[in-house]
């Protein structure tokens, strides 16, 4: 392909404006095809950035290493470009629109120098579908261009769907150019100088210096979220940081969920979920982000904008999660694994035992006394979604499926239960702008802070947080009857010696179960300040060999600790500012006034 398989000026003209900022050595217009990718897997072995894995056991697949200084998601570098401050809110880090350009301008000038420079036409949702978008990511990563293959759909039919339409820009530097006769590295980036940039009044996407997952496949968190949040906002749909599943009950009904939780706190293992109570059958939309429009019959439908799981590895293993270690099975790419001396990928958790050998994520020789994991906390697959063997068959459909209710939750190893449900829309509303999580290393920084990020979208948001919690007030009041319940579950809580007081994993069935049957007014609940929790016989337990005393635990509500958080949580809404809705403030004052009552 080149420059002559599209009439869209935009395209073209974008296209030889970034060469000439950029001056790569070469341009490569990606037509998607399996050619192009087992060509550019071969450059990615050459330069060293790839390891062939064991195609026995490993069937065209590649283990990635990444630079020690870029192994994660860079919030404190993630900017929003809007012409008021006012506009993306006290939560997100702004910067003034031309100061930036002139910035960004200055760090692409020459940075694609002795590189070749890809060109990516990429549809977020099924090709050629009304509710896809379609996005041009320019990069100068191979890497970037495997990973989007996956992770998105790429390539000729997403150039013939855009035909002349507009399409979202999206400009990708690792900001290493090279000299004539420089050598390269395995893993060139600019660790020290990392721009991710958003401007959702144009809008368009500026990323440089990191190579890494979100940073660098912009078809994700910068344009599935951040830039969609502001698309959705004016457009009255939502974009949001959501799994979603489908759960079939004995009886056949069919009950689509939505889940919110932050970043390495389950979606994934949530929407790949085996069940463990017999007869209930789940099936996975997607597991990371959700795309939600309310439909002429009134309810809420939702799409999976991607096509691929770009999932968190360590903890990753048949018990926990055996439908993703199917779906990463052949076709799939690793990084920051370990490696066995077989020339398979390897990481915590995988297996019971420890291999007695490995190469670290650093390609160092590691034993299992060797100091540290031997795969990085944030090493992740790529696995292609069609290699799931739950898919729901609507997984692909661009009407979406209608949803049932939503799941919010977090890591909260005391105060917050099981789970619980609220009595209404507005309550749950408040629920998701006060969910709290204990941060991991999916972003970097310190892992295992208690910190707010309400609806899971705290570092994805890509306006006023104030407003998008306004926008969740707002469709509540379109959906009317038709809105999904909401509910809050915590995996998380730990007993005094530090121990999971839950299972997890497959076991989160029967709080799925519990759920379904409340929705279908089944199941019973006691009222409490925060919302409805289960009855000790409500939640089905059979089978499972938990202590009653561990339930009890798993389920208390405790107002002592409940009123602790109240100073903090109001700490958190006056930097969220004046934009907060009053119906939400109000929740918190009627929360308080039940929890002393
Ligand atoms: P992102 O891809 O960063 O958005 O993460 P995610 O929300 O999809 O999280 P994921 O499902 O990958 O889980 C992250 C970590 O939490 C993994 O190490 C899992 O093993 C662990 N985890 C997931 N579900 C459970 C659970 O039910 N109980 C416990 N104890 N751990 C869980
Ligand atoms: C997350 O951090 O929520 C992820 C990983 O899904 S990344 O794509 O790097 O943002
Ligand atoms: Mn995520």
């Amino acid at each position: 392909m080149n420059d002559a398989s599209t009439k869209n000026q935009k395209l073209v003209s974008w296209v030889k404006e970034v060469a000439e900022l950029c001056t790569p050595a070469d341009i490569h217009w990606c037509d998607g095809s399996q050619e192009e990718y087992d060509s550019m897997a071969q450059r990615l072995v050459d330069a060293g950035t790839f390891v062939r894995l064991n195609p026995d056991l490993r069937p065209n697949s590649y283990l990635a290493r990444s630079d020690t200084g870029d192994v994660a998601r860079v919030e404190d570098r993630t900017f929003i470009c809007t012409t008021n401050e006012d506009d993306v809110g006290p939560t997100n880090n702004w910067t003034e629109p031309e100061g930036m350009r002139k910035k960004l301008k200055g760090l692409f000038t020459g940075s694609m120098k002795g590189r070749t420079m890809f060109v990516i036409p990429f549809s977020m949702g099924p090709v050629g579908s009304e509710t896809a978008k379609i996005g041009v990511e320019i990069t100068d990563s191979p890497y970037v261009v495997c990973n989007m293959r996956i992770m998105t759909r790429i390539g000729s039919e997403v150039l013939e769907a855009l035909g002349e339409d507009d399409f979202l820009p999206c400009l990708h530097s690792i900001g290493a150019p090279l000299e004539p006769g420089q050598e390269d590295v395995f893993w060139p980036c600019d660790a020290e100088n990392k721009y991710i940039v958003h401007y959702p009044e144009e809008p368009s996407i500026w990323s440089y210096g990191s190579g890494y997952g979100g940073n660098a496949l912009l078809g994700k968190k910068c344009f599935a979220l951040r830039i969609a949040s502001t698309m959705a906002r004016n457009e009255g749909w939502m974009a949001e940081h959501m799994l979603i599943l489908g759960l079939t009950s004995p009886e056949k009904k069919k009950t689509y969920i939505g889940g919110a939780f932050p970043s390495a706190c389950g979606k994934t293992n949530l929407a790949m979920i085996q069940p463990t109570i017999p007869g209930w059958e789940a099936t996975c939309v997607g597991d990371d982000i959700a795309w939600m429009r309310q439909k002429a019959d009134g309810k809420l439908y939702a799409i999976n904008p991607e096509a691929g799981f770009f999932g968190v590895a360590p903890g990753t293993s048949e018990h926990s999660n055996g439908n993703a270690m199917t779906a990463l099975a052949k076709n799939s790419i690793f990084t920051n694994t370990a490696l066995k001396p077989n020339g398979d990928i390897w990481w915590e958790e995988m297996t019971e035992e420890t291999p007695p050998e490995l190469e670290d994520w650093h390609a160092d020789k590691w034993t299992p006394a060797s100091e540290g994991k031997a795969s990085n906390p944030n090493a992740r697959y790529t696995a292609p979604a069609s290699q799931c063997p739950v898919m729901d068959p609507e997984w692909e459909n661009p009407e979406g499926v209608p949803m049932s209710a939503f799941i919010f939750g977090g890591r909260r190893s005391n105060v917050v239960p099981l789970v619980f449900e609220a009595k209404n829309w507005l309550q749950g509303v408040f629920l998701g702008s006060i969910m709290a999580s204990e941060t991991t290393a999916a972003a970097a920084g310190a892992v295992g802070k208690l910190r707010r990020d309400p609806f899971a979208m705290l570092p994805f948001c890509g306006y006023h947080m104030g407003d998008y919690i306004k926008h969740w007030v707002g469709m509540g009041e379109k959906l009317g009857d038709n809105a999904p319940r909401i509910f809050y579950v915590n995996w998380f809580r730990k007993d005094a010696d530090g121990n999971w007081l839950w299972p997890g994993f497959g076991e989160n069935s029967r709080v799925l179960k519990w759920i379904c049957e409340r929705i279908d007014g089944k199941a019973d609940a006691q009222d409490t300040p925060i919302g409805l929790v289960p009855t000790l016989e409500s939640l089905d337990l059979n089978g499972l060999d938990i202590p009653e005393s561990d339930v009890s635990e798993l389920i208390a509500v405790r107002a002592e600790d409940w009123l602790q958080e109240i100073p903090e949580i109001r700490e958190f809404f006056s930097t969220v500012g004046n934009q907060l809705p009053s119906q939400v403030l109000a929740e918190l004052d009627s929360l308080e006034a039940s929890l002393k009552g």
